[in-house]
């Protein structure tokens, strides 16, 4: 990949386009910055990541960019899979494919991958064209924090060797598609940044116009996270032994009334769930309980989730583990 980029670069500073615009006009980006996933403690969940390109001016010839993957905590978060965006993949240069020009593509498409255990889908690189497999580099464990879960790609393109193409102005070109396997659930989360230290000699982020390299503006890392599970309890069970009685009632009295003080779920106390607790909400209880005049709605009487949104909150309970 090196000696390719080299070449590259060297082609595109003997063709001097002028360049006056700055480097803020040029953003690598990861998209979708945010991505909840719900919680996949035992199976792997697959996101799919793009590398977009915007560019406030014409004329990018090609970039390189490295991408990091950085676990948090879960138990998966590794590259599946890394491939030529189908922006790229139908852009119109002129590929140069073993030796026979192929109109159509850009000529150069290089992505390599840094993971030893990580990467699954190795075969499956092998048919693109103008990828280039490098595989067991070792970066450092720490970077992720997780031994042996890092996991990084790198591209180096080159639009048209020739020059006769390249990018307008552009928003949110497809550079690379990123297929993340990921595991795990709340709080464990992973990001995915740019980072010019990643092969030896490291692939810079840079865009290269007029021959030049000048790095991008890169946006802010994409998160992926998962989403805590919503929490379970018992309607009216105010005090949170699992069983709905008048005792429940007279500590909600209490709470409304007297000593106010914090309790781990709210949620209990709405007993007419209307999104918050007030005098109606023992009283309800009370009628439930004494003669079965209202019926307490879900969850209730067994453990479950609260069916309808509000700024309650329940931190945990008791008896639903
Ligand atoms: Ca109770
Ligand atoms: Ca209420
Ligand atoms: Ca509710």
């Amino acid at each position: 990949m090196r000696g390719r980029l080299t070449l590259s670069l060297a082609v595109c500073a003997a063709a001097g386009v002028a360049w006056g615009a700055m480097s803020a006009d040029i953003v690598f980006e990861v998209l979708p910055a945010e991505t909840v996933l719900p919680p996949s403690p035992d199976a792997v969940t697959a996101v799919t990541l793009e590398v977009a390109i915007s560019t406030a001016v014409d004329g990018m010839q090609g970039w390189s960019l490295g991408i990091l993957c950085q676990n948090s905590g879960a138990e998966k978060f590794f590259i599946a899979n890394a491939y030529e965006h189908p922006d790229l993949a139908t852009f119109a240069g002129a590929g140069y494919t073993g030796g026979t020009l192929v109109p159509g593509r850009p000529s150069f498409d290089t992505i390599n991958y840094y993971t030893a255990e990580d990467l699954v889908n190795y075969a499956a690189q092998a048919e693109v064209p103008n990828l280039y497999m490098n595989g067991g580099f070792v970066l450092n464990d720490s970077i992720n924090g997780v031994p042996g879960e890092w996991a990084a790609v790198t591209q180096g393109v080159v639009l048209d060797l020739f020059l006769m193409y390249t990018l307008p102005a552009s928003e949110n070109f497809g550079a690379l598609a990123i297929e993340l396997g990921v595991q795990g659930e709340a709080p464990a989360s992973g990001s995915v940044v740019f980072s010019d230290a990643i092969g030896s000699p490291p692939t810079a982020v840079v865009a290269v116009f007029g021959g030049y390299s000048y790095p991008p503006s890169v946006a802010a890392p994409a998160e992926i996270s998962f989403a805590a599970p919503a929490p379970r309890f018992i309607r009216g069970d105010f005090n949170a032994n699992g069983v709905v009685e008048l005792a429940d009632m007279v500590s909600l009295i209490n709470y409304l009334t007297c000593s106010k003080k914090p309790l781990t779920c709210l949620d209990a106390g709405d007993v007419n769930d209307n999104g918050a607790i007030t005098m109606a909400d023992p009283l309800a209880g009370m009628r439930a309980l004494l003669d079965q005049k209202y019926e307490i709605p879900a969850p209730f009487p067994a453990c479950g989730e609260d069916p309808t949104a509000d700024d309650l909150g329940c931190e945990s309970f008791a008896a639903c583990p």
